[in-house]
Order: C-alpha cells, then structure tokens, then sequence
C-alpha cells in the first residue's frame, strides 16, 4: 500500500485518504492569516486557481462538499423556491435534508439512468409560482452531480451537461453542479474541468475525495455570487481562521493528484470485472467509469457480505439490502485489489 498506515484495504470511500508525507509538508510549510478577515494568502491563492481552473470569474474556501452544496443553494435561491434534482443525488439523500433546514426549499426529485438526467425529465420537473395561481414553489436552481455517486461513479455525457444548463437558462434558473468528483469526470473523459462546468453559474468541488486532501472543498461562481456565499458560509458556521495550512493541502492536491485520478479508475475497473465473473455477485460494467464499484449480492446478504469481506482486511459499505459500495483512491495499489478480489471470491 502507498503511504498508507496499516494492513487494511480500506475501499469504503476516496474520503479516507490521508495526507501524504509530501503533502503534510505543503502544509507545514504554508503561510497564514486570518481568513476571515480576507488575509490568508494561501486560502487566497487556492481560490483564484481554482476559479481559474473551473474558468468562473471567483471562489470561496468551505470546510466540507456538503456545506459547500448548501452555501450555493443559500445563495442562489429564497426560501419557498424549489430546488431541481436527481432522485439519488448527494444533495437530496445524504446532506440531512439541509436544503429544506437551512435554505428552506421543496425539492422536486427527476429520475436518473445511472444517475444521469435526461435534458426533458428536467425540463418537465421545473415548475414556476408564477401563472399557477399561487399554488406552486417556484423552480429556481437545477442542481447535477457530476460524477454521479449513486449512478456508481458515473459521468454526465458533455452535451447532457450543456443540454441541461440550456433548459436551466430558459427556464430563468440557476444551474449547480456538485462537482465533488468534477476532476474524475474530467480525467475519464477528457474533457476540461472549465469546459464541463462553462454554462453553469455555480461548482462546488471537493479537494478532501480523490484529490487526497484531508478537509476542504471549494464553491466557484460569480464575483456577485460567491460574495453572498461568504456571507452564508460564516452563517453557517464555516468562516475559518488560519486555514492556509489546509489550503496549502488543496493546492498539492492540485499540483499532484489530478491526473493519477486515472489509476484509480483502472483499478476500480479491474476489481469490477473480476467481481461481475463470480456467480454470487453483480457489478453492472457500465456503470464504472470512475473510482467507484457498485456490487449487487443476494437480497438481505449485504452486511454481512461487507463482515465477511472486513474478516479479511477489506473494508467496503453497505448500500442497501442487496448491494454494497467498493472505492479506488490514492492509497489503493494494485496489490490491493488482488487481495479484494481474492477476499471477494472467498466471501462468496
Ligand atoms: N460523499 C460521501 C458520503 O457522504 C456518501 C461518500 O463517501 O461518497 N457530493 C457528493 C457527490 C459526495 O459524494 C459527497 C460525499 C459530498 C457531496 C459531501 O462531501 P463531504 O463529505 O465533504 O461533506
């Protein structure tokens, strides 16, 4: 295993990675201010490369991917609108119903083939108070998650993405992406970071998944946007003091670990193939097209699949009853899926 501490293989998400050695001394040597009175020149240097990145004209620094969806939702909508989704999203399942707490929007849920949303589904799903006679939330901020996690790490066909900004802009709404895996779309495709993202008004981009970082993900949009989203972020309880020291993580992260996203995906690609040949289990092969691997195994057998697996040092995550979650990521070497594998024959 690569710089990892212990014998585990842990597969149960890319948010296990730690830093490095070479990364924890970017950090130690980084240097500080207070960032909440604008003075950190190293949490100012990340946000204007990744604004750069991400081709938006400005950035903002937030301590998680889900504050990160919540601070854009705060600031791109009015309690009352709706928000627009897909039914698995990260948004919807698995941020604790923040967007109805803290912004105080309905969510109008579109069905996704491998969590991709068809342009139409959208379109259909946006409904204005306008001309309603007051009955309707007003649809206000198309919200795509690129990957697409529960899709089982899938990535949004390029003119999916400009197709669905289209139907965001006709219908007078703003478009996000939860970009927390943007850069493993965009190593899978081939496609630009700044190119996927070009008609969107917002991202939100995690450094603390496949980039390897240990905390951090950063929002990128408009001057005007990103201003509210500072101002909903200390709110929210996420203004940070001398948090260079993290930043100084997300620019190594930048510098070294987007194009090895790739390894990661040929990793994920062979533990997949090797698990869809044995009998017990089901992988759906297209579904893999990143650093995630989705296994279905019998009805009611999940968790203890995920024991059995665990009784011979492979960690993974139950999903649901009958499927349950394997993730790549920069401390998985090849030698580490051999032993999944074999853990997994073995579990049958
Ligand atoms: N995803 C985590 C869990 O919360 C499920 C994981 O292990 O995959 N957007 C997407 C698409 C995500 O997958 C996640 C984390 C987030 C946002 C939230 O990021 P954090 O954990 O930093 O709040």
């Amino acid at each position: 295993m690569r710089e990892y501490p212990g014998d585990r293989v842990d597969l149960r998400s890319d948010t296990v990675t730690q830093p490095t050695p070479a990364m924890r001394e970017a950090m130690s040597q980084a240097t500080v201010g207070d960032d909440v009175l604008g003075d950190d020149p190293t949490v100012i240097e990340l946000q204007d490369r990744m604004a750069a990145m991400l081709g938006k004209e400005s950035a903002l620094f937030v301590p998680s991917g889900t504050m990160c969806n919540a601070t854009a939702i705060r600031a791109q909508t009015e309690p009352g609108d709706e928000i627009i989704t897909e039914a698995h999203s990260h948004i919807y399942i698995y941020e604790g119903g923040g967007f109805a707490a803290l912004s105080g929007v309905s969510v109008a849920l579109v069905p996704g083939m491998m969590g991709i949303m068809d342009p139409a589904d959208v379109a259909r799903a946006v409904r204005k108070g306008d001309g309603s006679l007051g009955h309707f939330p007003n649809g206000s901020m198309i919200c795509v998650e690129n990957t697409s996690n529960r899709g089982g790490g899938t990535c949004y066909p390029l003119e999916t993405m400009d197709a669905i900004a289209a139907v965001a802009s006709d219908n007078s709404c703003t478009s996000h992406i939860d970009g927390a895996r943007i850069f493993n779309a965009s190593v899978a495709t081939g496609v630009e970071a700044s190119r996927i993202a070009r008609d969107y008004d917002s991202v939100s981009i995690c450094l603390s998944k496949g980039l390897g970082a240990p905390v951090g993900s950063v929002l990128v949009g408009t001057k005007e946007m990103i201003y509210r989203a500072y101002r909903w972020r200390k709110m929210f309880g996420g203004g940070m003091r001398q948090v260079g020291v993290l930043a100084a993580a997300g620019l190594f992260a930048l510098d070294n670990n987007i194009e090895r996203l790739g390894e990661d995906h040929s990793l994920a690609r062979k533990l997949a193939e090797a698990i869809e040949a044995m009998p017990s289990f089901t992988v759906d092969l297209d579904q893999v097209q990143t650093n995630m691997v989705y296994v279905g195994c019998e009805e009611g057998s999940a968790d203890d699949l995920v024991s059995r697996l665990s009784e011979k040092g492979v960690d993974t995550l139950t999903i649901d009853d009958s499927s349950i979650r394997a993730v790549t990521h920069l401390h998985i070497t090849d030698e580490d899926i051999d032993r999944s594998i074999a853990a997994f024959e073995s579990s049958q």
